[in-house]
This record gives C-alpha cells, structure tokens and sequence, in this order.
C-alpha cells in the first residue's frame, strides 16, 4: 500500500469502529465487478448439484435478484444437498477472488494501524441462513475463540442480497468489543447437535448480552459490514421464504502479541480445539 493513496475511511468512521467494534460500510464493493459474479458463480453451481442428483433445471435464466432460484426447492428435496451447495461456493474463483481484494488489506490497515494484516485460514465462506432453521445459527459470541489466530481480527461480512428483517440480519452488542476476550462453556447441553464453534456458549450470556444496547443494521448486495473479533455478535431468525446468503471475509494481525505467541494457530475449521489454547478462557461449571 503507498501511502499516496486516499484514504478509505474517514476519522470520524475511524472513530465509530474504536468505540462500538461495528462499522457499516453501504455501497463497499463494486456490485458488477465483484458481486455479480459470485452470485453467477452460485446459481451455476445450484444447478451443478441439481443436476447429480438427476432433478431437472426448470429454473428461469439467471437474474440477480433470484440467483439462488432453485434453492429452497433443493434443500426440500434433500437437506443434505444443501450442504453440497455450502460446501462447493467457497470454491467459486470469483469468491476467493474477493477473499483477498485489495481493500480489505487497505480497510485492515486503517482501523488497526501499524497491523500486518493475514487472511484467516478457514475463515472464508458464504453462509447460507435457510428459514426456520437453527442449527447452524450462531449465538451470541465473539469470533476470537470460533477462529483464534489473533486476538486483534476483523470479520468483513456482506450480503448477496437484501437484508430485511424477515431474514434476520445479524445482531450485535456495539461497544461490547472492550470486555476483551469473554470466557466459555465447552459445549452447549441446549443443542447437542451444535459441534465446534457452534457448541460454544458464552459465559453468563443473557447478562453480558442485557449490558448492551442492540443493533441489527440492515444491508444490501455491496455492502459491508466489519466486525471487531471481540465485538459480542448472534445470528438472526430467519422468518422469511427465501434463505439470507452472505459473505464472511476474516483478518487478522500477524503482528499482534497473543497470535504470535501461539503461532497464528487457527480454532475448530483448523482443527484445534481452542480450549487448548486458550485454557483460561474455558470454564467447566
Ligand atoms: O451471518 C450470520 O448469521 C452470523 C455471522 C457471523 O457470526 C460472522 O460473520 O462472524
Ligand atoms: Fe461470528
């Protein structure tokens, strides 16, 4: 990065990320050059797993609005098709183009100053929040201990398509960032099917989380929204007919102290339980 480049953000943007841990960047992305062509990218790899499974394409041509036409059909047929799909769209070349985009490493450099920015291993995905389901709903945590590498990470989230609140936009506890980082039970006794990061369960949650006052910004295709790893955090619900695809783009700092001296380890998608890491922040009542 030269240092004759305009800045991305303005102080004041600055300044709202140190105190809430949230910023809300509308308009963020180029929508032609770097969303359209992951949302192409998933509505030919929808009808790639129809297709193995000998359902035929009925679909209308593609248009971006309706992308994941198809979709809900699929996963209604066969939930297990839908993991398919999860599990193929992160290998989309025009996603992991976008993993590595230049503005996050500029974004990274303004809101941590003098940080050698990394992309979290394993930390790069596009979520698909289908409706009515909760098991893959994430609760209220911070994503230090769901992805490790450095205490001081940004999550840079963005939907591929409208957010409203029938989709359930992703909630957060802005300011909640300056607790640092939050003990955990290991697994969740609510939820047995939660596994890895899903199963953890903060500390005392419903009164941390009743400490804080509540956002839940809604957002469009383009848009972008960075998270503090510390900033407390919860999926939505998704009440709507349609499922609320999105982004998740994760940095951390090399050059922060506690990653250097675990050596950048990653968490779960890693495959490390972080409690080995971390012992301090495990409790075990
Ligand atoms: O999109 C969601 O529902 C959760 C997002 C989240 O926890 C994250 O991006 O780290
Ligand atoms: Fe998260």
């Amino acid at each position: 990065m030269t240092m004759s480049q305009n800045p991305l953000l303005s102080e004041a943007q600055r300044a709202e990320f140190r105190e809430t841990g949230l910023l809300v960047l509308p308009g963020f992305y180029d929508l032609r050059r770097d969303i359209e062509p992951v949302q192409r990218g998933i509505h030919g790899v929808i009808g790639q797993v129809m297709a193995r499974h000998g359902l035929p394409d009925g679909r209308p041509p593609l248009d971006a609005d309706r992308f994941d036409a198809g979709y809900q059909h699929l996963i209604a047929t066969n939930r297990a098709w839908g993991g398919e799909v999860y599990d193929a769209v992160k290998q989309i070349p025009a996603f992991l183009r976008l993993v590595a985009h230049p503005l996050h490493e500029r974004l990274m450099c303004e809101l941590r100053p003098g940080s050698l920015p990394g992309v979290a291993g394993g930390g790069y995905g596009i979520r698909i929040d289908n409706p009515m389901e909760e098991r893959f709903r994430a609760q209220w945590h911070q994503e230090y201990p769901a992805q490790l590498r450095s205490l001081d990470g940004l999550v840079f989230w963005s939907p591929l398509v409208p957010v409203t609140p029938e989709l359930g936009p992703v909630q957060f506890c802005p300011g909640s960032h300056r607790e640092g980082p939050l003990p955990v039970h290991a697994g969740d006794t609510r939820d047995s099917q939660r596994k890895g990061a899903y199963a953890l369960m903060l500390k005392d949650e419903a009164a941390l989380v009743a400490r804080y006052p509540r956002c839940a910004p809604l957002s469009n295709p383009g848009d972008l929204i960075v998270v503090d790893f510390l900033l407390l955090h919860a999926s939505g619900h998704n009440l709507a007919e349609r499922s609320r695809w999105s982004m998740q783009f994760r940095y951390f700092n090399f050059a922060d102290p506690t990653g250097r001296s675990h050596g950048w380890k990653g968490s779960f998608a890693a495959g490390v339980d972080f409690r080995t890491v971390h012992p301090e922040l495990c409790c075990h009542d």
